[in-house]
């Protein structure tokens, strides 16, 4: 089993995107909450091994829920709308902060440029330079991709690049399911 963060501002296309996923039947386990601002999936991940998606708000005002399963969590899907470039700059602070918590240290992050189909939306490149997400600002893993939430463009090579930067393979395998 692998936990994965999914994250970023209201209306970037987080629960969109998730809904591409391949579904595992729900166990009961889990309800989904949205008053609490964020909801729990079950996923196959591309290796067929299971995923816990939690999808979460970046809203400041949900940052203490984060810190109740952070430690659990071995990856960071960070998804973008890459046509709201007012917002860029919250999204910078976002970041900024958020990645500094010390329980995300070494784990994969991937950032999604999403939205690409819009005609406003900024490519990769230009949400790199703007976010400033480059090597010597961040420790972990990470790449940034294009995405098209809308069709789930971008959501499997998401998985499979967090899937291939597990911080130790070893624990991985290891956890109980
Ligand atoms: N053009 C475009 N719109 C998208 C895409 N993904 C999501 N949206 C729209 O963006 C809005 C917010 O999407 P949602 O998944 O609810 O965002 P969340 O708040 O991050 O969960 C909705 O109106 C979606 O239809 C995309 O890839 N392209
Ligand atoms: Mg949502």
């Amino acid at each position: 089993m692998i936990s994965i963060l999914l994250i970023g501002l209201d209306n970037a296309g987080k629960s969109t995107l998730i809904s591409h996923a391949k579904s595992l039947p729900a166990n009961g386990m889990f309800e989904i909450t949205p008053t609490m601002g964020f909801a729990i999936e079950e996923i196959a991940m591309p290796s067929g091994n299971k995923g816990i998606i939690y999808d979460c708000s970046g809203a400041a005002r949900y940052r203490n829920m984060w810190d109740h399963f952070i430690g659990e969590i071995q990856g960071v899907i960070y998804v973008i709308d890459s046509a709201d470039r007012a917002r860029l700059s919250i999204v910078k602070k976002n970041i900024e902060e958020f990645f500094k918590h010390p329980l995300l240290k070494k784990k994969p992050i991937v950032f999604l440029a999403n939205k690409q189909d819009s005609p406003d939306a900024l490519r990769k490149e230009d949400i790199k330079r703007i976010l400033r997400i480059e090597k010597k600002s961040l420790s972990n893993p990470f790449s940034v991709k294009e995405a098209i939430s809308a069709t789930g463009m971008g959501l499997n090579n998401s998985l499979s690049f967090i899937e291939n930067n597990l911080q130790t393979k070893f624990e991985y395998h290891l956890k109980p399911l």
